[in-house]
């Protein structure tokens, strides 16, 4: 039986982008995630004593690697060279094999793949072997379909595919673009990919196609599980996947209802305990959160006042400050209202009703972007910021906030 871990996508480096005013304590555990989570795929290699291990891409987040970065990557090689592990590397679009990269020697039980062409090495130890393909991106942005490079030539042991590439995802940079019949064409057992950063399986057999996922979720975008998988291939080269969590710190989303909440006092509290009840599912973990407020509240007038939710934002974070594993709260958005009922006053037939009409309209426009675009760059650049992205989605946001700001002032929900 052949058995190996396949991870991908380590983005050592990460910056976290997205994440605003983040404590010196919380940026620098965020900083050491990545890191730790790759000491949790070398420990979990050696503890299940794998043939050998498969980096299928952005090892390193940046090209530009720091000689920690560089140091600390190779540390954990040694680990799995002094357990007689060997590492197959395929380079991605964020450490592309770059003259930069070539100076950066690997110990020599980790096979980094050339880019140009497809190499091949034979895995043989004791009564088990495989073939394993591989090629690295060359340079950041590859426009080429390189799954078309694929062949098998033996079929007599397993054969095994590592490429960073995209299949179809249009979250991702369409680099290395491929669909799944270009995959399957090339004959493998078992295609290793990375780029993806969530964990799917593209197809479970003939050939198995997999993205483990990112090791560790690098922005808040990126929530939930991440790890890699435990691949074992038996005497019918059917792939066996077993996917393990490797990550250190968990980015989560979370609705918190504020309905019953008196005064922002109790809303700081309710946030608290809501925070600490997540984190608690989270298994030792540290804990990201995003948080969207929800529910109808006479506070719902307050909340919108500017710097409120800025205040509630900063107490929230110096109460948790001292908790370990780290719970950091990154954001918060409103998605109250005031204590009115939206449905009700869209019927009434009066002035309200026809101010929510005018609301609706303007939300349902296709053109909606362009059109408060144009109005808000205005304002924006009055106070020297811009809108990052004027798309739909943020504009209909805004949309709903001015629209609740206004039904509270006038419904007298404590906003005037
Ligand atoms: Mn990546």
């Amino acid at each position: 039986m052949l058995r190996f871990i396949h991870c991908a996508d380590l983005h050592i480096d990460s910056p976290f982008k997205g994440m605003r005013n983040t404590s010196e304590e919380a940026a620098g555990e965020l900083y050491e995630a990545p890191f730790k989570a790759f000491r949790n795929a070398v420990d979990l290699a050696i503890s299940e004593d794998v043939d050998f291990m498969i980096i299928a891409g952005d090892a390193f987040d940046s090209k530009e690697k720091s000689l920690s970065a560089r140091l600390r990557f190779h540390e954990q090689l040694i680990r799995l060279r002094d357990k007689g592990i060997k590492c197959f590397y395929c380079c991605g679009n964020h450490d592309p094999l770059d003259a930069l990269a070539r100076e950066m020697k690997l110990p020599d039980n980790c096979i980094r793949f050339s880019s140009g062409e497809v190499e091949c090495f034979r895995f043989e130890e004791g009564d088990v072997a495989a073939d394993i393909y591989g090629i690295s991106f060359g340079s950041a942005a590859v426009s080429e379909n390189l799954a078309l490079k694929f062949k098998r030539r033996d079929l007599s042991i397993p054969a095994i595919a590592v490429l960073h590439c995209n299949v179809g995802s249009t979250a991702h940079e369409p680099y290395a673009p491929a669909t799944l019949d270009d995959l399957r064409a090339a004959g493998m057992d078992y295609w290793a990919l990375g780029h993806v950063h969530s964990h799917c399986v593209l197809s479970k057999a003939a050939p198995a196609v997999v993205y483990p996922g990112c090791i560790q979720g690098c922005s808040p975008r990126e929530t939930g599980v991440h790890g890699c998988c435990l691949v074992s291939i038996g005497d019918d080269f059917a792939a066996d996947i077993e996917f393990h969590p490797l990550d250190v710190i968990r980015f989560m989303e979370l609705e918190v209802l504020i309905d019953s909440c008196d005064d922002i006092l109790d809303i700081i509290s309710t946030l608290i305990s809501a925070l600490e009840d997540s984190a608690s599912l989270s298994d030792g973990r540290g804990s990201v959160f995003r948080v969207t407020l929800v529910g109808n509240s006479n506070l719902d007038g307050e909340l919108r006042k500017g710097g409120c939710v800025d205040g509630i934002l900063k107490e929230v974070r110096e109460r948790l400050a001292h908790l370990r594993p780290l719970i950091w709260l990154d954001h918060i958005s409103l998605m109250t209202a005031g204590e009115y009922n939206l449905e009700e006053l869209r019927k009434a037939e009066d002035f309200t009703s026809e101010l929510i009409t005018i609301y609706d309209t303007l939300c349902a426009d296709e053109d909606i972007a362009t059109l408060l675009g144009t109005e808000l760059d205005g304002v924006y650049s009055r106070w020297g910021a811009s809108l990052d992205s004027a798309d739909a989605v943020r504009c209909r946001e805004l949309c709903r906030e001015a629209l609740h700001m206004t039904l509270s002032r006038i419904s007298g929900g404590g906003g005037a």
